[in-house]
């Protein structure tokens, strides 16, 4: 065993070397899907950033090129930072992207074509003369002041827009900027939108989705029936956080809806490490496909032994959840061409304190999809009305997988040793509170290693997951992959990611297991689960 590869992912993106950082651009252009993102040619830590390009026909199996975008220009020549692809009429592409001026960190926007069209892989990007496109006013903080998102076309007045993250002093916001021609931006009065006391925005995404229809929308499109999603990475707490509101070309503001939790206490995309994330619209598929990325866990000093950090999570399809309050997300359909062998197992009970070893797939690389069920929810923990609605994470560190309870802690066991000196524990805990049950999920990377943590991080993420529990049916879907762990709880409503670092569960000796520590005896309805086999090609 190599000890520098041991946690490399089996089937995530990633490169054969080096830092990434988060996914950029991504669009799928005759046929072939394009994926940039951030990247450091020289080491494992942050820095030096290019936009690094890979190339698909299938989004598993990727073929690198050489970075489309450096610094080589005045208007770049200290970074080439996140940015959006838009593609133009007459089927042109253009990518928007931060540029570092300057060593004080100045950000400017510019833009890059393809050096030509008929290369399918669209290797050689130009930036043209006429860059920056966009320089922050005399009203902007010329240091926070980044990430242009795709462009959206208004007919009605022949107007792109684009929004940049941005904050004014705490108040974190998204600037909106309208051009006839892509090349000219002009500054709209008021931001798309703006947040008190949240600090810098970083990589917003804003796109349309579809009220009622199975289908992902163009991030142009226009019509009835849909809503917006306006996604905002927080660089204080470091998570993702989106609300579903309103939005007009003509009104050129966005209103989250009534009740939506807008900052801290919003909902997220991810409760785990999962950040920086690009959507992209997908017209082969007619889909709304989501890139994010995932730091590592462990020490800047493992990074650099082991050469690597960073990768970028398997894309997840987007849709509203038939409820119009929250988004659905699920691994795209083709990440299920990896499965290899299947174990099956279906109406087995778990009493309090009970495990089963789910034996005969890979457990360190496997896809994971199970539906529990019970008959009751009269055991549910009472909700203690002191607790913190809004500290998920906390209650899961308090409560872990192992504390019994009464309707749960279940769930699945990932990454386990033998003996289960490490695991990585992804469950659910049923509270009664007042009026409403409250179903909290939790993915625990506390006992993931026996590693000693300095500089490690082994947090307890967790989230509660709005589901109706009429059925008695909870379902849990996991991605397993090494030192990662993603999860999507009752059908992509609440998401996790966990990146671990197991010294013996790895490889032939990782082991999985369903258990339950509860009193209520839970019920596997179906558990199905496959070894997960690595892409032919994986960005070589
Ligand atoms: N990463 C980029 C920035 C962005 C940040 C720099 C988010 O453009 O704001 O590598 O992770």
């Amino acid at each position: 065993i190599n000890v520098k590869q041991v946690h490399r992912t089996g089937y995530h993106f990633q490169p054969t070397k080096h830092w990434i950082n988060d996914p950029n651009g991504p669009m799928y252009y005759n046929g072939i899907y394009h994926l940039f993102y951030q990247y450091n040619p020289k080491g494992a830590v942050w820095g030096n950033i290019v936009w690094a390009h890979s190339v698909s026909k299938d989004l598993i199996n990727w073929k690198k090129l050489d970075p489309a975008i450096y610094p080589s220009k005045p208007f770049d020549q200290f970074g080439c930072w996140s940015g959006s692809a838009t593609i133009l009429p007459g089927n042109k592409p253009v990518i928007l992207y931060t540029g570092i001026i300057d060593k004080n960190n100045t950000q400017v926007q510019n833009y890059a074509i393809p050096a030509d069209l008929s290369d399918p892989y669209l290797t050689k990007w130009i930036k043209p003369d006429n860059n920056p496109l966009i320089v922050a006013d005399i009203s902007v903080n010329k240091t926070a002041f980044r990430d242009p998102t795709t462009a959206w076309w208004s007919g009605d007045d022949g107007h792109w827009r684009i929004s940049i993250g941005g904050r004014r002093r705490e108040r974190g916001m998204s600037f909106l900027y309208r051009s006839r021609d892509f090349v000219h931006w002009i500054k709209a009065k008021h931001p798309l939108h703006s947040k008190g006391g949240t600090g810098n925005w970083e990589c917003p995404d804003f796109f349309p989705v579809s009220v009622s229809g199975k289908n992902g929308l163009d991030t142009s499109f226009v019509g009835s029936g849909i809503k917006y999603v306006l996604k905002v990475s927080l660089d204080v707490t470091r998570y993702e956080y989106y609300t579903l509101g309103t939005y007009s070309n003509e009104k050129d503001r966005y209103v989250p809806d009534e009740g939506m939790i807008d900052g801290w206490n919003g909902l997220r995309y991810d409760y785990g490490n999962f950040y920086a994330s690009k959507s992209f619209f997908d017209p082969s598929k007619n889909r709304r496909i989501l890139w994010g990325w995932a730091n590592e866990s462990d020490s800047t000093n493992d990074d650099v032994k082991k050469g690597w950090a960073g990768i970028q999570l398997i894309p997840r399809t987007i849709l509203l959840d038939p409820n119009g309050k929250q988004l659905l997300q699920w691994p795209i359909e083709e990440v299920e061409t990896l499965r290899g062998k299947k174990v099956e197992l279906s109406n087995r009970k778990l009493v309090k304190g009970e495990k089963v070893e789910i034996k005969g797939i890979t457990a360190a690389q496997a896809d994971v999809d199970v539906v529990f069920s019970f008959d009751s929810l009269d055991k549910a923990e009472p909700f203690d009305s002191n607790w913190d609605r809004y500290d998920a994470q906390k209650l899961c560190s308090q409560k872990g997988s192992t504390v019994e309870g009464g309707l749960g802690p279940f769930g699945i066991l990932t990454l386990a040793s033998e003996n289960l000196e490490e695991y990585t524990p992804v469950f659910f805990r049923v509270f009664k509170a007042k009026d409403e049950h409250l179903v909290l999920m939790c993915s625990d990377a506390t006992r993931s290693t026996l590693k000693e943590g300095n500089g490690a991080y082994r947090p307890s993420f967790a989230g509660f997951v709005d589901v109706d529990l009429t059925e008695k049916k909870l379902s849990l879907r996991s991605l397993i992959d090494n030192s990662v762990v993603e999860s999507f709880g009752a059908g992509g409503k609440t998401c996790i990611t966990s990146r671990v670092y197991p010294t013996l569960a790895i490889y032939g000796n990782a082991h999985l297991y369903a258990f339950n520590n509860g009193t209520q005896t839970i019920k596997i309805d179906s558990l199905n689960a496959w070894s997960m086999n690595k892409p032919l090609k994986m960005n070589q």
